[in-house]
């Protein structure tokens, strides 16, 4: 068979008024640029793990949210989903299928909603792919009839003895970021993260030897690739972590990944981080109201613990030469409108050198969703377009909706002019200068970033 992966590139948000200032600010442009353009990590893995026979292409929708017409020539379509372009996912299925293509769905999206998915595509696969996709295509090849398909039937995918993602099959685009796992799902469970709703498994952690393995594939393929873990949680355990950075710091790679707070309690890990180039982590600090936060992760309360501490934990990672990404979310059930002002000030103060806004988003799959969904509060239910954790499509409890976006729009405004991230970032850079860095200047360092 043909076989072709498709990935829906790019980002989505769909409030005007954000676009407007989107297309404006220059902090907003620099972020969305990178993050536009990141291969699908899922599909190339299911690309290395498809049964040798068949002949692979991996494809991504053009800018225009087009699809590109080899597609149709294609016998089987694996496309992987995330809820702010399902709606998309589900009308490019349709197109191909009415075409005579068979079309696979699979991925968070899909994973939580799988009857919504069958409308639209021939099969639809719940969870982790590994595992359950090779079965998949062969029984396609022998004309099956079963539709859906669940991780949870087959042996579970054991991270211990992932193959190397078919990263050749990107050929010669000019990507920014590579992305490679070092850890799958997190040991937390905040009640709006989307990301372990389809992991039927704990946190898991790959073996260094084969995380170092990926690495060199990108190698192989580029000179001086950026890496971006796409990981949830990296640095849980220290010692695994330390180990990694280890035997990063040969390979000269920088690097991205996403962490929690805790990372700023070891000197040794963040001392090895820097060795090992990492050049940026990005934190869910959520809100500086630390209140805002109890019992929003839902095992031990690691939220709210942690919250305390978080503006020295900022100074202290960014002091070894680490920059952070603070993620922020608006909206939660205790934020008043003071939050945006509250929000502004943990960014200047902690200078953060790089700020991430968000607005609480029910992802499908979540306990957020359920909870916001009984309480009446899902402004339009079933919008899945609108969870691009931008656009506002729940009543917060102390503010009015329009509060809400009109705070967002403040906060983008003042936090991502040139003056206010040069005043964040230029601490960053000083103390870089001082301590005699082999890499000085902000543009080679920003190269990185
Ligand atoms: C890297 C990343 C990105 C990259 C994605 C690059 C790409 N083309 O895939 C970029 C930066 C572009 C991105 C963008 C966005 N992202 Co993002 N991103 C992630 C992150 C950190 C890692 C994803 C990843 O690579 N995982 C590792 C791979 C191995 O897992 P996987 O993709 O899920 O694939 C596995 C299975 O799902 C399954 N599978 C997937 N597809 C298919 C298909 C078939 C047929 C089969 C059989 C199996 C299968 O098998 C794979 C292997 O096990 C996740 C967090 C997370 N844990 O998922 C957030 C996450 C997926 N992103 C999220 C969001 C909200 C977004 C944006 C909407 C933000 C925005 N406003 O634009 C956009 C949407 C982009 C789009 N085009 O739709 C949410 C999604 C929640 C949801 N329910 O949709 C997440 C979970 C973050 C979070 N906690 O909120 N993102
Ligand atoms: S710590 Fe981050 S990745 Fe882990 S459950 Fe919470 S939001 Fe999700």
């Amino acid at each position: 068979m043909k076989i072709g992966l498709l990935a829906l590139s790019g980002i989505r948000a769909y409030d005007p008024e954000l676009l407007r200032l989107g297309l404006t600010l220059p902090g907003v442009l620099e972020r969305g640029r990178v993050v536009a353009s990141l291969p699908s990590l899922g599909l190339l893995y299911l690309a290395a793990c498809t049964p040798s026979g068949h002949q692979v292409r991996y494809f991504e929708t053009e800018s225009d949210r087009s699809i590109p017409d080899e597609l149709f020539t294609c016998d089987l379509v694996a496309i992987n989903t995330f809820s702010a372009q399902a709606l998309e996912a589900y009308a490019i299925s349709d197109r191909l299928r009415a075409a005579g293509v068979r079309t696979a769905l699979g991925g968070l999206h899909v994973s939580a909603l799988p009857d919504e998915a069958l409308a639209h595509a021939d099969f639809v696969v719940i969870g982790e792919g590994e595992n359950v996709w090779p079965i998949l295509v062969r029984a396609v090849t022998r004309g099956t009839t079963q539709r859906l398909w669940n991780a949870a039937d087959y042996p579970p995918v054991d991270a211990r003895w992932l193959p190397v993602p078919r990263y050749d099959l990107l050929g010669s685009h000019a990507y920014q970021r590579f992305p490679v796992q070092t850890t799958r799902g997190c040991p937390w469970r905040c009640d709006f993260c989307a990301s372990n709703v389809m992991l039927q498994q704990p946190y898991r952690k790959r073996p260094v030897a084969e995380v170092v393995r990926d690495i060199r594939a990108v190698l192989r393929l580029r000179k001086r690739p950026f890496i971006e873990f796409a990981d949830d949680n990296t640095f849980v355990d220290k010692d695994w972590g330390k180990e990694l950075c280890r035997q990063l710091i040969p390979l000269r790679v920088k690097w991205f990944t996403e962490t929690d707070l805790s990372v700023a309690d070891d000197t040794e890990l963040l001392q090895l981080m820097r060795q090992a180039r990492c050049r940026q982590v990005l934190i869910g600090l959520e809100s500086p109201d630390a209140t805002a936060l109890d019992g929003i992760e839902l095992k031990a309360n690691f939220k709210r613990k942690r919250a305390g501490g978080a503006l020295d934990a900022v100074r202290r990672i960014q002091a070894h030469g680490i920059t952070v990404n603070g993620c922020f979310i608006l909206g939660l059930d205790r934020h008043t409108p003071d939050i945006f002002e509250q929000v502004w000030e943990f960014a200047q103060q902690a200078n953060l050198y790089d700020v991430q806004l968000t607005v609480l988003t029910p992802f499908p799959g979540t306990p957020l969703h359920d909870r916001l969904l009984a309480e009446g509060r899902i402004l339009q239910p079933g919008r899945w377009d609108l969870c691009t954790l931008f656009d506002v499509n729940f009543q917060p409890r102390h503010m009015t909706v329009e509060e809400l976006r009109q705070g967002l729009y403040w906060l983008t405004e003042r936090l991502y002019t040139d003056d206010a991230q040069r005043q964040r970032r230029l601490p960053f850079f000083e103390n870089l200068w001082k301590q005699h860095d082999e890499e000085l200047t902000p543009e080679q360092f920003l190269a990185g970033i």
